[in-house]
C-alpha cells in the first residue's frame, strides 16, 4: 500500500506511528498538499493528506477512516478495543486529540496570513479550544499509564501526535508545565522508535 503524507502532517504522522507499531509495509510517498505540482487531489479529492491507496486499490481518507482500515488488516498489536463501545471510547479520545491538532493549524494558518489581514482574536479563539481540549485529555491521562485501559491504544498515539505538532508549531507554549500527565504520556510515547521515526523536520 502507499500512503500519500507531507513529513510535518500530524494527521499523517498518527498513521505512519500505526504502521510502524503494526510493522506493516508500505510506499511512502511525501508530497506537500500545498505545493503546486501536488498529486494528492488525484487520491483524495479534498487535496488534504494523509491518504492511503491500498494494494487493492481502495484509497481511504481521512486519518480516523484510515486508522479504522489499518485495524481490520489484524496486525498486532491492535489499537482499538474489540468491543464496540469501548472502541468509540477509545475514538473519542483519537477525537479529543485531534481536534487539538485542527485548532492548533487553523491558529498557525491564521497567524501566517498578512499584516491586516490576521485576526489576533481568531488565533487567541482557537488556542483557547487547544487548551480547554489539553484540560480534558489531562484529567483523562491522570493517574494513569495509557488514555485507555492498560496499553496504548489509537487515543494515545493520536494525542502523541497532537502534542508533537504543538511542540513543533507553538514551543512557547509550555503545555507540559500545565499537564504533567500528560508531559508522562508524551514522554512514554515519544520514546517508542515509532515516533523517534517520525518526529517532524523543522519548518
Ligand atoms: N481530518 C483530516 C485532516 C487532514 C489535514 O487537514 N491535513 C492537512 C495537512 S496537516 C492538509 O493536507 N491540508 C491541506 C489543505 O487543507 O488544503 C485527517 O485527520 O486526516
Amino acid at each position: 500500500m502507499k500512503l500519500f503524507a507531507s513529513l510535518t502532517s500530524p494527521y499523517a504522522r498518527k498513521i505512519r506511528v500505526i504502521l510502524a507499531e503494526k510493522a506493516l509495509p508500505f510506499e511512502l510517498v511525501v508530497d506537500s498538499p500545498w505545493e503546486a505540482n501536488t498529486r494528492v487531489p488525484t487520491v483524495n479529492p479534498l487535496g488534504k493528506v494523509p491518504a492511503l491507496v491500498t494494494d487493492a486499490g481502495d484509497i481511504f481518507f481521512d486519518s480516523p477512516v484510515i486508522a479504522g482500515y489499518l485495524e481490520t488488516l489484524d496486525a498486532a498489536p491492535r489499537l482499538l478495543p474489540a468491543d464496540a463501545l469501548a472502541a468509540v471510547r477509545v475514538r473519542q479520545n483519537e477525537a479529543l486529540a485531534d481536534g487539538i491538532t485542527d485548532a492548533a493549524v487553523a491558529a498557525l494558518l491564521e497567524s501566517r496570513r498578512p499584516d491586516g489581514e490576521r485576526s489576533e482574536r481568531e488565533i487567541a479563539r482557537q488556542l483557547e479550544k487547544v487548551e480547554r481540549a489539553l484540560v480534558e485529555l489531562e484529567r483523562r491521562a491522570a493517574s494513569r499509564d495509557w488514555l485507555d485501559g492498560d496499553r496504548m491504544q489509537l487515543g494515545d498515539v493520536a494525542a502523541g501526535c497532537a502534542l508533537g505538532y504543538l511542540d513543533l508549531r507553538f514551543p512557547k507554549l509550555d503545555w507540559r508545565g500545565r499537564h504533567p500527565a500528560l508531559a508522562a504520556l508524551a514522554a512514554r510515547l515519544f520514546a517508542r522508535p515509532s515516533f523517534t521515526a517520525t518526529v517532524p523536520p523543522a519548518g
